[in-house]
């Protein structure tokens, strides 16, 4: 990869940039994972609008690797500690890290209190800053590689990362007969423009913690016993979802979009060490969601993250019907609603 080439010679400097960069929801899930930081199977997200992270780093020549980071101007060693093992972990591969401090300086721009992880959006601004870092040693000026670069670093520090680093739709994983994918970095998808206004209610249902982190649920599916049939399975959702995105069939893209949460979820409670992320008020959305799809016609459909919290997916032309819908049948069962939309992709601030 040429993206890669030229890196052992490189010497600190003092730079400093920033980025910002949007949250994803995944149509098909990136679930289980392979090597170093490859998924098992291709994954499909819609990039998020609203719910970004903002990241400013200043790079030092210096002794050793150091990093401190800021959210909201408050010190947070613990965020600090995961971006120096990241970089510790790159540094084997590009030894500048070794003789680099990054203070890091982060703002997100989510509602507080949702719950909505951080680690897409957080990760693929950090990874901006640092291809940035990268290119400015090299003395290059940033060219069609450079987001790649930036999908490169963030799949290594969070998979899901490595989609926020591209606009629209955005695709990651190897996949028969699309020659552009790559496990080592996500690639814009372009699908039919009846999507280009996609629409995402974020129905938070709960905010509270997670019991069982992303990594630590990837991890599980090692010995998952139904790890074979979903990855079997994830490939050939990817592929209805892909053709029913390029015909602009929502129809069939909303089927598969919750069966895609579905399994996400039903692999968490059958895996050999069981737990439940959904909240009786996720199932219950989930119920009135079918219900009033049935009864209306309004083609919206669900899809959840590693989380409790409904994304409700509709087109523009939904969107008043589907706002009174979940003020009016789903009130009580949420906290607060984000009404999102598709979003551009990252931006240098
Ligand atoms: C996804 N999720 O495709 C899936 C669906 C959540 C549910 O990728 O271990 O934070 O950092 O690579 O990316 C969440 O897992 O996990 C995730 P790591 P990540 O969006």
């Amino acid at each position: 990869m040429d993206f890669l080439s030229g890196r052992s010679e490189l010497q600190a400097k003092d730079f400093k940039t920033k980025w910002q960069a949007p949250s994803n929801i995944a149509l098909v899930k990136y679930w289980g994972k392979k090597g170093h930081q490859l998924p098992s199977n291709p994954s499909i997200s819609l990039t998020l609008s609203h719910c970004q992270t903002q990241s400013e780093l200043t790079f030092s020549p210096s002794e050793q690797l150091a990093v401190e980071l800021f959210l909201d101007g408050e010190s947070r060693p613990s965020f600090a500690a995961k971006i120096q093992t990241f970089l510790e972990k790159l540094s084997s591969d590009f030894p500048v890290f070794k003789n680099t401090k990054v203070v890091v300086h982060t703002h997100n721009t989510f509602p507080h209190g949702t719950g909505i992880a951080s680690s897409a959006s957080g990760m693929a601004a950090v990874a901006l800053c640092l291809a940035d870092y990268l290119y400015f040693l090299k003395g290059k000026d940033r060219d069609d590689n450079f987001m790649k670069l930036a999908s490169f670093f963030a799949r290594l520090a969070s998979g899901s990362a490595s989609r926020s680093v591209f606009g629209g739709m955005v695709s990651w994983g190897e996949f028969a007969d699309e020659a552009q994918m790559s496990d080592l970095f996500a690639t814009p998808f372009t699908a039919h423009e009846s999507f280009n206004d996609l629409c995402d209610s974020v129905i938070i249902v709960s905010s509270e913690e997670k019991v069982v982190s992303s990594r630590a649920g990837h991890g599980r599916m090692g010995d998952h016993p139904y790890a074979e049939a979903r990855f079997t399975e994830a490939h050939k959702n990817f592929k209805r979802t892909i053709d029913a995105l390029r015909a602009g069939d929502w129809k069939t893209v909303g089927h598969v979009l919750e069966n895609e949460a579905l399994q996400l979820h039903a692999l968490m409670l059958t895996s050999p060490e069981s737990y439940t992320l959904l909240k009786p008020n996720s199932l219950l959305a989930i119920e009135k969601i079918r219900q009033w799809r049935q009864a209306t016609g309004v083609e919206a459909y669900f899809t959840l993250d590693a989380g409790p919290n409904i994304h409700l997916l509709y087109l523009k032309k939904d969107e008043k019907s589907v706002k009174a819908f979940i003020e009016n049948e789903l009130r009580g069962a949420y906290e607060q609603v984000i009404h999102d939309q598709r979003g551009a992709g990252p931006a240098l601030c």
